[in-house]
């Protein structure tokens, strides 16, 4: 291939290249090696340890779907938290709700959200609002110390795998849950139902251990392994699937609509049986 190219190996054995146009920038942080890059077919990209986190092109089919189910399940999402997602694109996905009050972030690594302001501004656009409150602190500690605190937690991770392992625990889901108000609600990105699935299963058996209402639903999102992704939802209280369409307030959105709310929860059989009940290992 001519040119210069960025690749992120998605699995051991299959990879996703980009034609790059201009590295922006690359940098080794505290937490990880962080690079922007100007590609062709997404334009810019954002890739941590060479993984791709987002891209101007289809962010916003990701981050309108981490935000707007879980705010339009909550009939009153006052005081939200996003974990993680120093992009920034879900805090401007968070703020669109005009009955939210605060939106904080915990984003461990500060120069994520230092890069996205300098190179992704139209995905850090939403830092700057007034409700918006930004901590640099590990998500896995902050929700430890807090109780009845939040309507709605997002959580906005990389890949299972190093620091964000402790994301995906169910000591981590019980903290949350204390964090939440008496009818809150989270969700968190959950990877590929091709390449994830007993990863899916597991995380979906331990929230179903700790929330009484447990759910997966579906997005499209191009430059994430297989592209279709999977978002899980624990609540205690409202269900997303029971929402009724007609109450959801018109939103200046692209992937999102009252429409595609309930059509994420539209599970294909072999997703379906991801969720049935049994051992990880018999998933493929
Ligand atoms: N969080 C990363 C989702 C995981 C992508 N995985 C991958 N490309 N292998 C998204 C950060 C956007 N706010």
């Amino acid at each position: 291939m001519q040119g210069l190219w960025v690749t992120e190996l998605q699995t051991p054995s299959l990879a996703l290249s980009c034609r790059v146009i201009k590295t922006l920038h690359r940098e080794r942080t505290p937490y990880q090696e962080l690079a922007v890059v100007e590609t062709e077919a997404f334009g810019r990209m954002l890739l941590l340890d060479d993984v791709i986190q987002t891209t101007v092109k289809d962010e916003f089919v990701y981050h309108e779907m981490i935000s707007h189910v879980p705010l339009n399940t909550h009939p009153h999402p006052r005081q939200v938290l996003v974990i993680g997602g120093g992009d920034g694109g879900a805090i401007r996905e968070v703020i669109k709700h005009t009955e939210v009050e605060r939106a904080v972030l915990v984003e461990i690594d500060a120069r994520v959200v230092a890069n996205a302001r300098e190179y992704l501004p139209e995905i850090s656009c939403g830092l700057d609002d007034a409700r918006v409150e930004i901590r640099f602190e590990d998500g896995i500690e902050h929700v430890r110390r807090l109780r009845d605190q939040y309507d709605v937690i997002i959580v906005d991770s990389t890949d299972p795998v190093g620091p964000a392992v402790g994301l995906f625990s169910r000591e981590f889901y019980q903290n949350v849950y204390h964090a939440l108000k008496a009818d809150g609600l989270f969700v968190a990105q959950t990877e590929s139902p091709f390449f994830n699935a007993a990863f899916i299963r597991r995380v979906q058996r331990d929230i179903a251990s700790v929330f009484p209402v447990t759910r997966l639903y579906l997005a499209t999102v191009p430059t994430y392994p297989g592209g279709l992704w999977t978002f899980s939802l624990g609540s205690k209280k409202y269900d997303p699937v029971e929402v009724d369409p007609q109450t959801i307030a018109p939103l200046p959105t692209r992937y999102y609509s009252p429409e595609v709310h309930k059509a994420a929860f539209a599970l294909p059989p072999f997703v379906q049986e991801i969720l049935r009940p049994g051992e990880e290992e018999e998933l493929f």
